[in-house]
């Protein structure tokens, strides 16, 4: 099994959960290690698996290790919002023209492709409405990320149509869990804490986003990729919706913090909510969340950063020194 971006939060988690769940599994990991791709995510299980540091747009490297695998499951990419409106270029290059590259070499050598992406290509729906994204939701991505991504998933859908390519799709929403870069709301604010700051919210604090622990969608990743059907596409997603004023709430309460947080301005394009309607995954490939309950799942994900503050306090400064940047 061929792991792009598995050096990253969801791919590395995948990884751990793929050597403890499916070990039938030969695990090979591609990952260019940029500022979010860090090999101390996979430290523990650095002898059980094969790493090769390269970028997904090398087309020859690329061919090699599609050639030498019998499965893809495609987690690179350039992945945050706050980045993409700052520069856009990397996002183009790896998510639109890694993942085309990655289709090619797929489909030179038939091998079955899992390509993972997001609820933001679908833009975003009203606060307090009862809608939810179905997998028939139109694309309308908001930012240069959420763009790049609908690219990705475009391309994936015409090498099926067009070539026969054996993929599948699935787009989860919001995920928290262990090794989430702290540039990430939920890490963001948890780790300043911990550093005696403050948490940041943006606007208002009124956005509403679903929860998913990370574990819980790589559950559902084995899940298409063992029975799901070629071609389609699966929405992943909790149902545990919070606004972000919820989520910092809850995290100062759980580390027992009585300080506040401060308001800063607010992101160009914010999308409003997200929510996925996950029935079909539900329904045809018996996926449930396990951690079906965020507080008990937050407070693992606190206790977690506070246990590893080796793994975050050298990649904190430079990510709020991005902030100063931004304005957030
Ligand atoms: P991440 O930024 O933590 O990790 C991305 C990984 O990809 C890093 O290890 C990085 O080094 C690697 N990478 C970047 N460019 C590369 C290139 N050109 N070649 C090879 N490797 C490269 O991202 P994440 O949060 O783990 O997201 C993983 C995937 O899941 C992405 O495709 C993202 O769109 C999707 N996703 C994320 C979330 C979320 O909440 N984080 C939710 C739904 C979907
Ligand atoms: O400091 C912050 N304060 C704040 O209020 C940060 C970093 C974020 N936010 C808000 C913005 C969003 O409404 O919190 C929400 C979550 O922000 P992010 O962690 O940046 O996630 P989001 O933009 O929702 O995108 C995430 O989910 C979908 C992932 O980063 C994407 O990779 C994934 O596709």
């Amino acid at each position: 099994m061929l792991v792009t971006g598995g050096a990253g939060f969801i791919g590395a988690n995948f990884v751990h959960y793929t050597l403890r769940n499916h070990p039938e599994h030969d695990v090979c990991v591609l990952d260019a290690l940029t500022y979010a791709g860090n090999r101390d995510n996979l430290r523990s299980v650095a002898g059980q698996i094969r790493f090769v540091e390269g970028d997904v747009c090398d087309a020859d490297l690329v061919d090699r290790l599609v050639a030498a695998c019998d499965v893809v499951v495609h987690f690179a990419a350039e992945s945050h919002v706050d980045n993409s409106l700052h520069d856009a270029e990397p996002f183009v290059r790896t998510n639109i023209l890694g993942t085309y590259t990655l289709l090619e070499a797929v489909r030179r050598h038939d091998r079955r492709l899992h390509h993972i992406s997001t609820d933001e290509v679908f833009g975003d729906l009203p606060l307090d409405s009862p809608d939810r994204f179905t997998e028939e939701t139109p694309y309308q991505p908001s930012s240069p990320y959420a763009a790049s991504k609908a690219s990705s998933d475009l391309l994936v859908r015409a090498w099926v149509r067009s070539f026969g390519v054996a993929a599948t799709l699935s787009n989860c929403a919001n995920n928290y869990g262990p090794y989430q870069h702290v540039e990430k709301f939920v890490p963001r604010q948890v780790t300043a804490l911990l550093a005696g700051d403050r948490p940041k919210l943006y606007g208002t604090g009124q956005n509403v986003r679903e929860w998913t622990h990370v574990d819980d969608h790589n559950a559902a990743v084995h899940l298409v990729l063992a029975d799901g059907r070629l071609g389609e596409t699966y929405l992943i997603g909790s149902g545990d919706e919070r606004s972000n004023r919820e989520i910092v709430e809850l995290v100062l309460e759980l580390m027992g913090d009585r300080g506040g947080y401060d308001h800063v301005p607010d992101r160009p394009g914010h999308d409003l909510r997200y929510a996925n309607d996950s029935s079909k995954l539900r329904d045809e490939l018996g996926w449930r969340p396990v951690y079906s309950d965020l507080r008990a799942g937050l407070a693992a994900t606190i206790d977690w950063y506070r246990d590893n503050r080796w793994w975050w306090e050298p990649l904190r400064d430079r990510s709020e020194a991005r902030y100063r940047v931004l304005g957030r």
